[in-house]
């Protein structure tokens, strides 16, 4: 008597599409709302921040460096240079778009300026 070794497995397939709760992020860690840029530790805080077109946008330095708000591309905007413990400031682009930006004295901080 041999016994037929027919293992039926069988697997539930667990493809549940109901109720899918995890947040929609439309751009990459973009922080609406923003009217304030902070420089700390050599980086900008936030690095995506999303304004209005036009926006006058404050810039606060709380290193003891002196940094910059610049756009990489053309002349859509740039504080010129904020010393450590001071503030500065820029117009958002009025054309909507994302505008990567640097400091001109330290290429490592980087950000994007989202116009929507
Ligand atoms: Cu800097």
């Amino acid at each position: 008597m041999a016994l037929g070794a027919a293992t039926v497995l069988l697997l539930v397939a667990t493809a549940c599409a109901d109720g899918g709760n995890e947040p929609a992020s439309t751009s990459p860690a973009a922080t609406a709302g923003v009217d304030r840029i902070t420089m700390e530790d050599f980086a900008f805080s936030p690095a995506n921040p999303q304004v209005r077109p036009g926006e006058k946008i404050t810039v606060v330095n709380k290193d003891s460096a002196a940094h910059t708000v610049t756009a990489t591309k053309g002349d859509a905007f740039d504080t010129g240079s904020i010393a450590g413990g001071e503030s500065g400031a820029f117009t958002a682009p009025s054309k909507a778009g994302e505008y990567a930006f640097v400091c001109t004295f330290h290429s490592n901080m980087t950000g994007t300026l989202i116009v929507r």
